[in-house]
């Protein structure tokens, strides 16, 4: 697909209303989120340069098998933080306006599918019903001895032993991908999938730094999809985008849904 739409950056309602035109017409959306989509919640991103989690602490310390060896306490200080602050949050307007598109795809016939890098359930929490979670959920747990041990819930918040431990006193672990760990390969393929067959993408706040989730956004746009961006910042994915919408998505969203739904036929 040629890049005739790639000027398309910025953040003027003309832009706006032309890439909801573009998703009016899909039978078939697709979307990725990550950690953006949920600072209007209050849960901070990675990779920003004030706020951002790793401005602040050591990603090989805190989210690696060799950093959570090393030191488990610590790294379950750090996810028993982010456990009370995803309790506390609520889903903002850029997860509704997702659950909205959805019941409004199915009501028509057709296909919406939302891929988040996202751990912290918000998207489930707004109503969206098909949510493939590529980096895990911040409130499964396995134990970290036994390959293939099976995921389970943990609602303790805050913990009340830490590092958390199972019925046979097994140390436990987050059910999160960590960096140089595979993704749950049942996942990748759906999510691959989804950008082979849809029309539009629509990537929403995040940087599109970690692969392989990084890479599913190219893929759609290689398999002939329109691409559009949500995001304050350039980024990484903004030159490869046939629309790049520059603003939050808590803002960008629902004017999106709403224009696409009212020009859908
Ligand atoms: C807003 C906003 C608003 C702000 N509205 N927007 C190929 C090439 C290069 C490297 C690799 C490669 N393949 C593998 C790698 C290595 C590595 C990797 O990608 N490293 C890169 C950093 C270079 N990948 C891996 O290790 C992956 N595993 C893997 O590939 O396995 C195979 C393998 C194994 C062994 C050897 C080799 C290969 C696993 C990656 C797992 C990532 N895990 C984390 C932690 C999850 C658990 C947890 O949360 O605790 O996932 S790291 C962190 O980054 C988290 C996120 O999901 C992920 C992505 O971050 P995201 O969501 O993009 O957030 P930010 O902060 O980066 O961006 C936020 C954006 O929002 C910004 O753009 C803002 O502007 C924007 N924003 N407010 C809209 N209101």
């Amino acid at each position: 697909m040629d890049n005739k739409h790639n000027t398309n950056r910025g953040s003027d309602s003309a832009m706006l209303k032309a890439a909801a035109e573009a998703a009016a017409g899909a039978h078939y959306i697709a979307v990725m989120t990550g950690a953006g989509v949920s600072a209007e919640s209050g849960i901070p991103t990675f990779r920003e340069a004030q706020t951002g989690l790793w401005a602040k602490y050591d990603p090989v310390m805190l989210a690696s098998y060799e950093g959570f060896m090393q030191d488990p306490e610590n790294v379950w200080r750090w996810y028993d933080m982010r456990r009370q602050k995803v309790r506390e949050a609520r889903p903002n307007p850029g997860h509704n306006a997702f659950a909205s598109w959805e019941q409004e795809w199915r009501r028509r016939g057709r296909t919406f599918q939302l891929v988040t890098q996202n751990i912290d359930d918000l998207h489930g929490l707004a109503g969206s019903s098909d949510v493939i979670e590529l980096h895990g959920n911040i409130w499964m747990v396995r134990s970290v001895d036994t390959p293939h041990s099976k995921a389970f819930r943990l609602d303790d918040c805050p913990l009340s032993e830490i590092p958390p431990r199972g019925k046979d006193e097994e140390l436990l672990r987050p059910h999160v991908v960590w960096f140089g760990e595979m993704l749950d390969e049942k996942n990748l393929i759906e999510a691959f999938r989804a950008a082979a067959e849809c029309d539009v993408m629509i990537v929403a706040g995040t940087s599109s730094l970690v692969y392989p989730a990084a890479a599913i956004p190219i893929m759609a746009k290689r398999e002939g999809a329109i691409v559009i961006e949500v995001n304050p910042e350039d980024t990484s994915l903004s030159a490869e985008a046939d629309y790049s919408l520059r603003g939050t998505s808590g803002e960008l969203l629902p004017a999106m849904y709403e224009h696409a739904k009212s020009v859908a036929d």
